[in-house]
């Protein structure tokens, strides 16, 4: 695809992205590889950090069949995170200015060593400098949450905001098979476990260090990788309270207004 194409198609969904309206999804209209859409999501991403916006990390998406199923895409994908999308945990959440959004719950890592290229997950263990229960909120800018694997990655992932809870150290954890509850104003909405996501997190850390190879990066210090969600996404209301708890690790907090 074309220089001009490529950002003509990041302005779009920038702008649709910070004026919270929905777009017509690109291949609706060309053909869109899987390069072209990751160069589109690095475009998009390279107008956020001329705007001001710091990298702080990126997300995994569909890492686990519950996501495949409900989106009904077939694979591993990265968005790109910056620090305009963190939210502290405990904070009120404005969900003015999204569409439609989304919660999930997920597992973060924040990475203690430089991370790239085909590693194990054991190996990938060894960059870990700390492991955290998260939350996404995601946004599609499509209408309805529909697209195709190549819009999705154009658009940054359906990546909106997203929050960490307290980090624990990351050798004191089994993390292959953690209970997590989603809880909207105390009650129980969705449960899974850690093992949904590629059968462990770590896998999921793995896999965005063959990305950032692939992409000639690296998973760099003090950097967040959220490893994607273990349930469905859930629609996220106004004035909700939504606590995730992750047996053993903790728990993270929102409340939207
Ligand atoms: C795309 C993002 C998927 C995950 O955790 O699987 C994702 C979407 O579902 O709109 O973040
Ligand atoms: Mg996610």
């Amino acid at each position: 695809m074309d220089i001009a194409r490529l950002a003509e198609l990041a302005e779009i969904l920038d702008t649709a992205a910070r004026e919270g309206r929905t777009v017509d999804r690109p291949t609706d209209s060309i053909a869109l590889t899987l390069p072209d859409a990751y160069a589109v999501q690095r475009a998009v991403i390279e107008r956020r950090l001329a705007r001001g916006e710091v990298s702080t990390g990126v997300k995994m998406g569909f890492t686990s069949r519950a996501k495949m199923v409900q989106m009904g895409v077939d694979d591993v994908i990265w968005g790109l995170l910056t620090d305009a999308m963190r939210v502290e945990d405990g904070a009120v959440l404005d969900l003015g200015g999204l569409i439609h959004p989304r919660i999930e719950p997920e597992i973060a890592f924040v990475v203690g060593r430089p991370l790239a290229g085909p590693v194990t997950p054991a190996e990938a263990a060894r960059s870990v400098a700390g492991v955290a229960v998260a939350y996404e909120v995601l946004d599609s800018r499509y209408e309805g949450f529909r697209f195709t694997l190549p819009d999705v990655i154009a658009d940054n992932a359906s990546a909106a905001r997203y929050a960490c809870g307290p980090w624990q150290p990351a050798g004191g954890h089994d993390l292959g098979n953690i209970g997590l509850v989603v809880e909207v104003d105390g009650r129980v909405v969705a449960t899974g476990s850690s093992a949904a996501i590629l059968g462990h997190p770590l896998r999921a850390l793995a896999a965005a260090a063959r990305l950032a190879g692939e992409a000639g990066r690296s998973l760099e210090p003090g950097q967040t990788v959220l490893a994607g969600a273990a349930t469905a996404a859930l629609p996220l209301p106004r004035g909700a309270h939504v606590r995730v708890v992750a047996a053993g690790l903790g728990r993270v907090e929102v409340t939207t207004r």
